[in-house]
């Protein structure tokens, strides 16, 4: 046995880890029932022990849980390696279906153990795991399987690379962290372990692997050419959901039968969003909603960074820059207007015993403790922390009681939503050396900024107290672990974790630097060695369940930075802290592919115009057209960067209008395709080739996109250009703008002179898209306008598209819903379907696109009922 390290295998050429001298498993007792197959599996001769000590034992579960999804587990048979909390994720229920009726079909090799994931009929392999030994170690867990030539992989966020992810020597690391600058080829701040394999004619599929620990994912070929994808994982068992496909939105559907559908967002969420961290105090805050409308561009919500916190104390307001009867004014107005108001919630949680958000917590036991049993401490803004361990038995009350109190409308500031921030979570210690007192004491001072916003009062922001007497650190000693029963996959004792011999690729260093230790227990016993990618994952589920507390009835908007599998069924996600430069204006949209695609995150958009640097005039605007046709459109910047609010420039204000005019336009276009993703998870937005899928020449595409499934756009990608090259599938399509007929050759377009306020956009032949007659100022007062339904058919003629109409807001709405769908023959129009959502909005004009000038019957047909509009001459 060789002791190797992972960056040697960097070295060494291939991004494989060298594991040929472990022995494997041998498989027995196997038991192969209709829907279910079991098997022990024994390790198959001495340990290599090469990164932990190999398990002896393990156990093979393999379930036929639908037509469509296969489940395979291998476990450690005393059930002490830990497993994902049925209650952080809920499994699908497993339907039990017949090996002969599914579409996957298992297979395995006894010895050497392998298995592999076949096509049913065609016989095709998907996944075969036969190329190298299974290893199954107490800190390191590995598997490999085979992949065609070039393959199209994609998923496997966060991160802000391709879309169609490079296939030599590329790595995906899982390690959630704050990532300034959003760098290349790194772990970010979300894991989402699948991905989906498109093999053009012969279909599409994906591989789920339930595991949250920190793990590397290895692309690559070995030295004769043979592609592979392996995992090398700190710790968990491999619990892999295949998912048929064949269609790439197969995947999509499939995969949220196992995450969750995406949580119904409000009509609201739709709307255009500003946020800046460092609007200084509420009149500057008040002034930008002013200068919004005194620019004529609509601004539906405005966002409350850190700035508005007394000394960053979560629950409190600065009581000179940000007093509660100002905020309250501020709120009314908002609201007056039919504006809306989101605040951001840290879990850092300042320990300070004049804070009694703190020593409510206290009281309640709900902060993550050290071994001694007091509190966890590390850095954060407030100075030095303590973190709400979300599991405990009293969290989710006592979050739900400092939500209530502080959001109250009477008396409080009543939000719109909530934002939750640094739950990877940051930690401002670096590394387990750390003494937080310390730190916050020499460190912490709220940044200054550079660029003193307009009305700025100059005052600076209160520092810390200078009477702060740090108490001496305990931390982090010889902690003592909560655990003490084994058999309920809380995780192995007697591991090493803080410097796990195999050390995953993460770009923050060691686990534990710059985030909670990873040697800290959890209420239930488990460490967060293995909960860490799941710390977001559970403070966003217990903000939503505070948010439904407070308004049981609204559907509650949490904007989450970190995320695990599943977050798209209770938040919204911006990609985090990105810059404003072209590249990073590229890259969102492939992020926006990647959360909407295949992460089923899909109310999800990137900062517009960029966070950190200096957004300039030109890049901005095209960001703003770029972003006007993403889920999620927020402008937001960092307290260093200048101000880039949309009136800021003409360009910017004139793309901006421009944009949003459209966007509200479609905005229940939008708003429906929201409604088809959270009842069956087909995507919000989708990559070119989902929607044509055996066309190779989409599989790479990753500079245009879908908005819902029938709005292609085709930004400018290059810096500064005015010209743009993109590809047509070989398909009808209409200009958005000029609604002319574009047939698409399965070919590049180039387009010049592209104007610093256009975006190339079409619409897909094919499609019925129902549009407002006009735009407005607010969402609220959209919802009062007519609609145009906008016909645009395919080469055979023919059109489809639906429109869903519900109150916009309502948890459950009940009855009070239609669900229209609209068809097109060449002739006639139908619209047809269920009628529930009363409304005296009327549609007033139809349009169909051709060959010829559109043409248009004006009328007033009303929602409540099916209706006919023929266009026979
Ligand atoms: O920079 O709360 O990603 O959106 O403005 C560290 C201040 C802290 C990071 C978030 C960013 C937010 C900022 N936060």
């Amino acid at each position: 046995m060789r002791p190797l390290f992972a960056l040697a295998a960097f070295v060494a050429g291939a991004l494989s880890v060298s594991v040929e001298d472990c022995p494997g498993y041998t498989a027995s007792n196997i038991v192969d029932a209709d829907s279910t197959l079991t098997a022990d599996l024994t390790l198959s001769s001495d340990a290599c022990n090469i990164y932990g000590t190999d398990l002896p034992g393990l156990k093979l579960l393999v379930e036929y849980q639908t037509d469509t999804r296969l489940h395979v587990k291998i476990y450690d048979a005393g059930l002490d390696v830990y497993q994902v909390q049925e209650h952080i994720l809920p499994r699908p229920s497993n339907q039990n279906v017949s090996s002969s009726v599914a579409a996957l079909q298992f297979s395995l090799i006894e010895e050497p153990f392998s298995f592999s994931i076949t096509r049913s009929g065609s016989g095709e392999v998907l996944f075969n795991t036969n190329s190298s030994q299974l290893v199954f170690e107490s800190q390191f867990v590995h598997l490999r399987t085979q992949l065609p030539k070039d393959p199209n992989i994609y998923g496997l966020g966060e991160h802000s690379d391709s879309f169609r992810l490079p296939t030599e020597k590329y790595q995906r690391t899982f390690w959630n962290s704050e990532s300034p600058f959003i760098p290349r080829h790194s772990n970010l701040y979300g894991t989402h372990p699948i991905y989906l394999d498109h093999r053009g004619a012969s279909g599409s599929h994906g591989v789920f692997l339930l595991n949250a620990n920190g793990m590397d994912i290895n692309i690559d070929q070995t030295d004769s050419g043979d592609q592979f994808l392996e995992y090398n994982i700190i710790g968990g068992v491999l619990d892999f959901y295949f998912l048929a496909g064949p269609s790439p939105s197969d995947v999509s559907r499939q995969y949220a039968e196992v995450v969750g559908l995406p949580a119904m967002m409000s009509y609201w969420t739709f709307g255009f969003h500003q946020c800046k961290y460092g609007y200084w105090d509420v009149n500057y805050a008040a002034e930008v909603v002013a200068n919004y409308s005194t620019a004529n561009i609509p601004l539906e919500t405005l966002w409350g960074d850190i700035d508005y916190m007394n000394l960053r104390q979560v629950f409190t307001t600065d009581p000179e820059r940000f007093p509660l009867h100002k905020m309250r004014e501020l709120v009314d107005t908002l609201h007056s207007r039919g504006q809306r108001y989101v605040m951001m919630l840290d879990p850092g949680i300042h320990r300070a015993d004049n804070y009694s958000t703190f020593t409510r917590g206290e009281e309640k036991g709900v902060f993550l403790k050290a071994d001694d049993g007091s509190d966890y401490r590390g850095v954060q803004w407030a100075g030095e922390v303590v973190w709400p361990d979300w599991i405990a038995p009293n969290t989710q009350d006592w979050w739900t009681n400092e939500i209530s109190l502080f959001f109250d409308p009477e008396t409080g500031i009543d939000i719109d939503g909530a934002w939750n921030d640094m739950n990877e979570a940051s930690n401002f210690c670096p590394n387990i050396t750390c003494d937080p007192a310390l730190v916050a004491r020499l460190g912490n001072n709220p940044p200054q900024p550079t660029n003193p916003p307009r009305n700025n009062t100059g005052r600076p922001i209160p520092g810390f107290p200078d009477d702060f007497q740090p108490e001496p650190s305990t931390q982090p000693g010889n902690l003592r672990s909560r655990q003490t029963t084994g058999g309920q996959m809380k995780g192995l004792p007697d591991r090493d974790l803080f410097n796990p011999k195999y050390r995953i690729n993460n770009h923050k260093g060691e686990l534990s630097d710059s985030t909670l230790y990873a040697n800290i227990t959890n209420a239930d016993g488990t460490y967060q060695y293995d909960t860490h990618n799941l710390y977001g994952l559970t403070m966003i589920t217990t903000t939503r369940n505070s948010l439904l507390s407070r308004r049981p009835n609204k559907r509650p908007f949490v904007l989450t930075r970190s995320s695990f599998a599943g977050a798209g069924s209770r938040a919204a996600h911006w990609f985090g802290d990105n810059n404003s430069t072209w590249s990073d204006y590229r890259v969102s949209i492939a992020q926006l592919l990647g959360f909407a695609g295949v992460h089923q995150v899909p109310m999800a958009g990137s900062d517009v115009c960029g966070f950190n640097g200096v957004a300039d005039e030109r890049m901005c605007a095209r960001w703003t057209l770029l972003g006007a046709f993403m889920p999620f459109f927020r402008n937001h910047a960092d307290i260093s960067a200048p101000p880039q609010e949309f009136y800021l420039w003409d360009l910017v204000a004139r793309a901006a209008r421009k944009a949003i005019d459209a966007r509200y336009r479609l905005l229940d276009y939008a708003y429906t395709g929201m409604y088809r993703a959270s009842t069956t998870g087909e995507p919000l937005a989708y990559p070119v080739f989902f929607l044509y899928p055996e066309d190779e020449e989409t599989f790479g595409i990753d500079t245009q996109f879908f908005y819902g499934d029938a709005i292609l756009v085709s930004p400018v990608t290059e810096d500064y250009a005015e010209s743009v090259t993109y590809y047509l599938p070989d398909d009808i399509f209409y200009d958005f703008w000029t609604l002319e007929t574009v047939r698409g050759k399965g070919e590049t377009v180039t387009r010049d002179n592209v104007g610093w306020t256009d975006i190339p956009v079409h619409i897909r032949g094919g499609t019925v898209v129902p549009l407002r007659t006009e735009s407005a100022n607010t969402t609220t007062a959209l919802r009062e306008k007519n609609f145009q339904i906008v016909v645009a058919p395919g080469l055979d003629g023919k059109a489809k598209g639906s429109l869903y109409l519900d109150d916009g807001d309502s948890l459950d709405v009940g009855d009070a819903k239609s669900d229209i769908s609209f068809t097109w023959d060449g002739t006639t129009l139908k619209a047809d379907g269920t009628f529930g959502y009363s409304t005296d909005v009327v549609v007033e004009s139809v349009m169909v696109l051709g060959d010829e000038e559109p043409v248009t019957r004006n009328g007033s047909w009303p929602l409540d009922g099916p209706f006919e509009v023929t266009f026979q001459s």
